[in-house]
């Protein structure tokens, strides 16, 4: 007897669209009734019959809920006539898995259930994101296609008594309305392991573990546990203890899956202890990476990839394929600059979010990319992939045998250093978050603002370049207005505001300083003492404190 599809009469709910990363809600929204279909009916509309017939693929970080998801996402496949799913085992892969597998199995794109470093459990946070055949995030004219969708969906289409057992690795058969239908159960990490293993040189980061260096892996109680545990332990041969938190949870623990100093305190402490050479974390859905030296050195994402850049002959994959340009989102402090107008590389500056990167990589100009938010990635995948850029780094430690921080000394020497922190303040009110932008808009739109000073202590910046970041893609010409607010000093430092659209209660405004210091007796310095004058001087134009009526920061990075 085939299984029978049904068409469910269904209402728009309100704000169903996309931000920087995907749709992202408290499990309280995604679990009210017919919320989770009519998005997932959204997307699937939205690939306009390319995913009739084909192979989706579907994975998440395994955050609370993604059970029930992950069953209604089958079950909608299969009334959308999608001919096979590929899901990870207990419907687990991480973000930059999903990415691998779309392009390993010529997939017509793939669905993630995450909302990466944003809290889980009951009380958290769910997310549902749509990556497209070439394994990256969807550009924004295909999430504004969902939205709209979600605006006047009238029906979504379910096969109700679709029942896969999704715990075991294996390929199952069914009869839906006389179609066959296959849904096939992968273990989570093997082709990612198998994609992997072929662009590092797996033997010689073995030896440099067996030579001594100790490491340690955070997996936040996000979905890279197993990753990590099969990677580091099992393949590279470092010692079991050398993974930590590494069990998947619905919470992650009660606690933010987020790679940065102050949600992976935990790492940075034991990295103090002096006991490890090298550590690194990863955030719920695996495409985020913090890398930590010795002593609990800490490289910021900014400079991580700028330094893989700078090294990556010591990687088999830049070897073969050449470094083809780079890419930074606009915020990201501009390390890799120097390194592209050093090395002679093309630099493209994007938005934030990983799906302005994907149109260059597919033409093939670009080939490493990052972002301060703790995302490194090449274009081996779609993705920012927070194990690979481990890898990257272990590459370099066994090339240069040396340690992070001496490898950081030598890049600042050679390149200069930019000195970049960001200010985050989470959870303030909608109304004066803004304000504040449409205030800063104002100011920036004004051209009488160029030249303006502001001085703090004995230091005085004056105003050369300011603007709403505006980007055209060089690729297909799309254009992406508002992108954050940025103030360009003379000396080239740079201030920038732009509100969160990861968020998912009131708003999260975000400030991010750079500045760039080539004297060789400041490289030492301490990053929040070099930019404190700046800080204060952009608190000051801005008016933050006053508006928002936050003194302080939630985080600092
Ligand atoms: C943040 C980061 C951005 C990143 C995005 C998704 O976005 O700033 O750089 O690409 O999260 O990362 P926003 O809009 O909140 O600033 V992930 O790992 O949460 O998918
Ligand atoms: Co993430």
């Amino acid at each position: 007897m085939p299984l029978r599809c049904i068409a469910v009469q269904t209402k728009p709910f309100e704000g169903q669209k996309p931000g920087t990363s995907g749709l992202r809600k408290p499990v309280t929204v995604f679990k009210q009734p017919q919320y989770t279909e009519n998005f997932v009916q959204a997307t699937l509309s939205a690939m306009d019959g390319e995913q009739e017939g084909a192979t989706l693929i579907v994975g998440g970080d395994g955050r609370f809920l993604m059970k029930d998801v992950s069953l209604k996402i089958v079950q909608m496949a299969a009334a959308n006539k999608v001919q096979k799913v590929i899901i990870g085992q207990n419907g687990l892969l991480s973000t930059p898995a999903v990415s691998c597998i779309i392009r390993k199995y010529q997939a017509a794109g793939g669905i993630i259930m995450t909302a990466s470093h944003n809290p889980g459990g009951p009380s958290g946070d769910f997310g549902i994101k749509f990556n497209t055949s070439n394994g990256g995030p969807a550009p924004e004219s295909i999430t504004n296609k969902i939205f709209q969708l979600t605006t006047k969906i009238a029906e979504y289409y379910t096969c109700p008594d679709l029942k896969p057992d999704l715990k075991t690795v294996g390929v199952q058969e069914f009869d839906v309305d006389n179609r066959n239908f296959t849904v096939q159960v992968v273990d989570s990490v093997e082709d990612y392991l198998q994609m992997v293993n072929e662009i590092f040189d797996f033997g010689s980061i073995r030896q440099l573990l067996s030579d001594g260096l100790k490491i340690v892996i955070n997996a936040m109680h996000g979905v890279m546990g197993p990753y990590a545990k099969r990677i580091f332990c099992e393949e590279l041969g470092a010692p079991e203890d050398s993974c930590i938190n590494c069990e998947p949870k619905e919470d992650f623990g009660g606690h933010h899956p987020d790679p940065n100093l102050t949600y992976a305190s935990d790492l940075v402490d034991l990295m103090k202890q002096g006991i490890h050479g090298f550590g690194a974390a990863f955030d719920g859905d695996g495409d985020r990476n913090m890398i930590l030296g010795k002593n609990g050195f800490f490289v910021t994402p900014s400079d991580s990839v700028a330094v893989i850049g700078a090294n990556a002959k010591c990687i088999p994959y830049f070897q073969k394929t050449g470094v083809k340009g780079l890419a930074r989102s606009m915020p990201t402090a501009g390390a890799l600059d120097r390194v592209a107008n050093i090395e002679g590389f093309e630099l493209f500056e994007v938005p934030t979010g990983w799906k302005f990167f994907g149109n260059l990589m597919d033409a093939d100009r670009l080939s490493l990319c990052g972002e301060e938010s703790f995302g490194t990635g090449s274009d081996h995948i779609r993705e920012k992939d927070g194990l690979w850029a481990v890898l990257a780094w272990l590459s370099i430690l066994a090339a240069r045998k040396q340690s992070v921080k001496e490898i950081l000394n030598d890049f600042w020497t050679k390149y200069g250093r930019n000195f970049f922190t960001r200010y985050d303040y989470e959870n303030v009110e909608a109304e004066p978050a803004n304000q504040m932008m449409s205030n800063l808009r104002q100011m920036v739109a004004d051209s009488g603002y160029i030249g303006k000073e502001y001085s703090h202590g004995d230091k005085t910046y004056k105003v050369a370049k300011a603007d709403d970041f505006c980007y055209t893609d060089p690729i297909d010409s799309s254009v992406s207005q508002k992108q954050g607010v940025r103030i360009i000093f003379e000396d080239g430092s740079r201030v920038i505001f732009r509100l969160s659209g990861t968020g998912s209660v009131g708003a999260t405004v975000r400030m991010y300083i750079d500045s760039f210091e080539s004297d060789t007796a400041k490289l030492q310095l301490d990053a929040q003492v070099v930019l404190k004058p700046l800080v204060e001087t952009a608190l000051q134009l801005s008016q933050l404190r006053e508006l928002t009526g936050r003194q302080e920061p939630t985080v600092i990075t």
